[in-house]
């Protein structure tokens, strides 16, 4: 194959990935678990170039340049050296979710990448295998490989990969703030979390102390454990990066007015719970049956959108 087109989906994480053991092998300091969404895929043309002089990278039909187009060549730098094949390429992506508002485009965008790139190049890799290679672009796009849900292990270079886990059948109500660029990238914010903040260690005991519970959770097909421990991660999240220095915050104002119209549901006997990435949309979850009420009384926070889980990175195309 010399051309191969490829599509994935984000993932919200319900455990977070938020710190790195090794920034080269993007490894990360703890495991994490995460449902992949059924909406806002990213699709990725990869076409080799045999004259071609450089990579190049095109999203949402724009040109780009500088650092997004370095993190792409490097990407495919490491399936060049894989597959011995030093030809440079052509990358075409299209997000159809907002770009870098929290909504986890690097995550849809290197899975989809992964996938069509390895294809492209004429490897012939497991999901295992797509997955271990995306974590090198993007260390949640490792969890996009995976339908529905997943759990990523710390691991090492060999291990540190995403596997499906069952869980009870949920829908993620994802209530979009506000669809601008953030500040602060996850990267740098996950840097300087544990250079400074005070509340890093904390954040991994109990991080890998979350996990561990999760999976038990899912296993008993518990929801409101499921839950407890999503919302309460979260939190625990946005609390270390804010004890940065300087601090880091994420959540704008009506994010926290999210979150207390959520518990303010739950104490009516609505059972859901939110959760909130790196930017100011929040994500409630909830049982399927209760998603649409779940969404009504959300909707004068902003545009909201209703996810079931999702599939995993899929293959649409390939040819000569
Ligand atoms: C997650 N996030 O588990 C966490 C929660 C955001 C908050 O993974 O540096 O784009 O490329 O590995 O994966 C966002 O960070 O960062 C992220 P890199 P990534 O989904």
């Amino acid at each position: 194959m010399t051309t191969a087109t490829a599509r994935a989906y984000p993932n919200i994480a319900l455990v977070k990935y938020w710190g790195k053991r090794d920034s080269t092998l993007m490894l990360p300091l703890t495991g994490s678990m995460s449902m992949t969404l059924d909406d806002f895929p990213t699709v990725t043309t990869v076409e080799r170039q045999p004259d071609a002089s450089a990579d190049t990278f095109e999203l949402g039909g724009e040109v780009v340049t500088d650092e997004p187009l370095r993190r792409v060549a490097e990407f495919l730098d490491l399936v060049r050296e894989r597959s011995g094949v030093r030809e440079f390429a052509a990358v075409r992506s299209k997000n159809e979710g907002p770009t870098a508002a929290g909504l986890a485009s690097s995550a849809s965008g290197f899975a989809a990448l992964a996938l069509a790139t390895s294809k492209a190049y004429g490897l012939s890799l497991e999901p295992a295998d797509v997955s271990r290679l995306a974590r090198r672009g993007s260390g949640s796009a490792t969890r996009s490989i995976i339908p529905h849900f997943a759990v990523w292990r710390a691991g090492d270079d060999e291990t540190s990969v995403a596997e499906a886990i069952d869980a009870p059948d949920m829908r993620m109500i994802v209530v979009v703030v506000q669809a601008r660029q953030k500040e602060v990238s996850s990267r740098e914010a996950m840097k300087r979390t544990a250079a400074t903040s005070p509340y890093h260690q904390g954040w991994i005991t109990t991080t890998e102390e979350a996990l561990e519970s999760m999976i038990e959770a899912c296993a008993d097909g518990d929801f409101t454990r499921i839950g407890r421990i999503t919302e309460t991660n979260a939190m625990r999240m946005h609390a270390a990066i804010q004890a940065c220095d300087p601090p880091i915050r994420y959540l704008a104002p009506q994010s926290i007015a999210i979150f207390d119209r959520i518990r303010a549901l739950r104490d009516a006997g609505m059972e859901t719970y939110g959760t909130a990435d790196a930017g100011p949309n929040v994500v409630a979850i909830s049982r399927p049956e209760d998603a649409d009420a779940v969404a009504k009384a959300l909707a004068e926070f902003g545009e909201v959108r209703v996810m079931a889980p999702g599939p995993g990175a899929e293959l649409l195309a390939d040819s000569e």
